[in-house]
C-alpha cells in the first residue's frame, strides 16, 4: 500500500506560500479612447484574496475605487495633451502595481493654419476670424515655379493628423474661368504654391483663393484660409505707338507743334513709364520734344530755319526724323516711330498729318 500525495497540492501550497510572503511588482496596462465619456470604466484589477489596495500615485483625470478596484474617467481626456497616464497602486501585504493607461486617438482636431499669417482688415471684416496669406509671384514665373506658403498642422495621431490634401478654390469666381494656374504641393514637410499655367499680369493681377487642408482621418476634417496671389509686373511689353510711320505736312512756320507723341505700354509703374527722344539722324537737329511730349520744330526764327532748309538739299522737300519711346523698366524696352515731315512753305495751314 502506498500513500499518494497529489502533486497538485504540493504546488498549490508552494505557490500560496510564495505569493503571500514575497513582495512582487507588476504592471497592468489599459487603454481608453480620448473621447470616452466621464465615468467610463477603463479597467479593473484582479483582486487577490486577503489583499487590500491603495492608490499611491494617481492622476486627476482617473478615479480608482479601492473596493471594486475599477479605474474610471473623472474628467475629460485629451490625447493631444497627455497620451498616456501612469498610476501606482500599493497593496497590503506589500506589493506594487504599475498601472499604465494608453489614451487612444480620435480625429478630434481639424487641420489648423498658423496664426502668424496676416489678417487683412478688409477680409476680417468680410469673413471674421478667417486666416489670410498673401503670396507674390512674378508674371514670368514658369510652370513648376514654387513659392513656400504656410501649411496647416494637425496634432492628431498618424492618419488622423496627416494633411492628405490641399485644395484651392477661387473666392471670386470668374464665369467661364474654372481653372486657375496654381496648385498646392507638399514636399519634405514644406508647403508650396506651384505655378501650373501661364501667368500674365496684364490680363490678371490678383487671384483670391480659398485654400482648404483636409486630414486623412475618418471621418476627415478640414479647415481653410484665404490666399491672395498677387502677380508681380515684369517689363514684358515694349512701348507701342500703334503706328510704324507717319507723314506730316508742315507749312514751315517756326516752333510749330507737329505731333503729340502718344505711345502706350501695358506694364505698370516704371515698366510702363515712357520717355521720348529723337534718335540721331540727318535731320534730328531741326526737331525737339517738349515736356508735354509734343514733337516741335527747333528753330526760333522762321527765316533762319527756312534759309537753312533751302541751303540743305537733303532736307527739302522732306525731313526724316525717328522718335523713340523707351520705358523705365530694367532692362528697358523701346519702340520707334518714323516721321516724314514734308515742307510746304507758303502753306499757312496747321500741320497736316497722314498716318500709315
Ligand atoms: C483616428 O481616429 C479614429 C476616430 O476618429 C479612430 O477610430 C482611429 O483609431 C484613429 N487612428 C489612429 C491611428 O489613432
Ligand atoms: C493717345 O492715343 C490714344 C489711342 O492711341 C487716344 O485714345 C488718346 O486720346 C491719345 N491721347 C492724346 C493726348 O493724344
Ligand atoms: C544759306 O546759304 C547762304 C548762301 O548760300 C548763306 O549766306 C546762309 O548763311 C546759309 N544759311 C544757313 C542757315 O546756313
Ligand atoms: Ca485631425
Ligand atoms: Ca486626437
Ligand atoms: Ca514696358
Ligand atoms: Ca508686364
Amino acid at each position: 500500500m502506498t500513500i499518494r500525495i497529489p502533486i497538485f497540492s504540493i504546488f498549490s501550497f508552494l505557490f500560496l506560500l510564495k505569493s503571500s510572503t514575497q513582495f512582487s511588482e507588476d504592471t497592468v496596462k489599459f487603454s481608453v479612447s480620448e473621447d470616452a465619456p466621464i465615468n467610463t470604466i477603463i479597467g479593473r484589477l484582479d483582486p487577490i484574496l486577503g489583499y487590500s489596495y491603495r492608490l499611491s500615485r494617481g492622476n486627476s483625470k482617473i478615479r480608482f475605487d479601492d473596493q471594486t478596484l475599477e479605474f474610471s474617467i473623472s474628467s475629460p481626456l485629451d490625447r493631444e495633451s497627455e497620451n498616456a497616464i501612469d498610476m501606482l497602486i500599493i497593496t497590503s501585504p506589500p506589493s506594487i502595481i504599475h498601472v499604465l493607461i494608453d489614451i487612444l486617438d480620435v480625429n478630434d482636431n481639424a487641420p489648423k493654419f498658423p496664426m502668424d499669417v496676416q489678417v487683412s482688415i478688409l477680409d476680417s471684416l468680410l469673413v471674421p476670424s478667417i486666416l489670410f496669406q498673401k503670396v507674390e509671384i512674378p508674371e514670368t514665373a514658369p510652370i513648376g515655379f514654387r513659392v513656400q506658403i504656410s501649411g496647416a498642422t494637425d496634432p492628431d495621431q498618424a492618419q488622423n493628423g496627416t494633411i492628405g490634401k490641399y485644395e484651392l478654390v477661387e473666392t471670386l469666381q470668374n464665369i467661364g474661368d474654372t481653372s486657375t494656374p496654381f496648385r498646392v504641393v507638399e514636399s519634405d514637410g514644406f508647403v508650396f504654391l506651384e505655378v501650373t499655367g501661364k501667368l500674365d499680369r496684364e490680363e490678371r493681377e490678383l487671384y483670391a483663393m480659398r485654400m482648404t487642408a483636409t486630414d486623412e482621418g475618418s471621418p476627415e476634417l478640414s479647415s481653410s484660409c484665404l490666399l491672395n496671389i498677387i502677380i508681380l509686373d515684369i517689363n514684358d511689353n515694349p512701348p507701342d505707338f500703334q503706328i510704324r510711320s507717319l507723314t506730316i505736312h508742315w507749312n514751315g512756320l517756326p516752333n510749330t507743334q507737329l505731333f503729340h507723341l502718344n505711345a502706350t505700354d501695358l506694364d505698370s509703374g516704371e515698366n510702363g513709364h515712357l520717355t521720348y527722344r529723337i534718335l540721331p539722324g540727318p535731320h534730328h537737329d531741326y526737331f525737339g520734344i517738349t515736356d508735354e511730349n509734343i514733337l516741335v520744330t527747333q528753330v526760333s526764327s522762321s527765316l533762319g530755319f527756312m534759309s537753312y532748309l533751302f541751303n540743305n538739299t537733303k532736307c527739302l522737300p522732306r525731313c526724316d526724323v525717328t522718335v523713340e519711346a523707351r520705358d523705365s523698366g530694367s532692362p528697358s524696352l523701346a519702340a520707334t516711330l518714323d516721321i516724314v515731315v514734308l515742307v510746304e512753305y507758303g502753306n499757312e495751314h496747321e500741320p497736316n498729318i497722314n498716318i500709315r
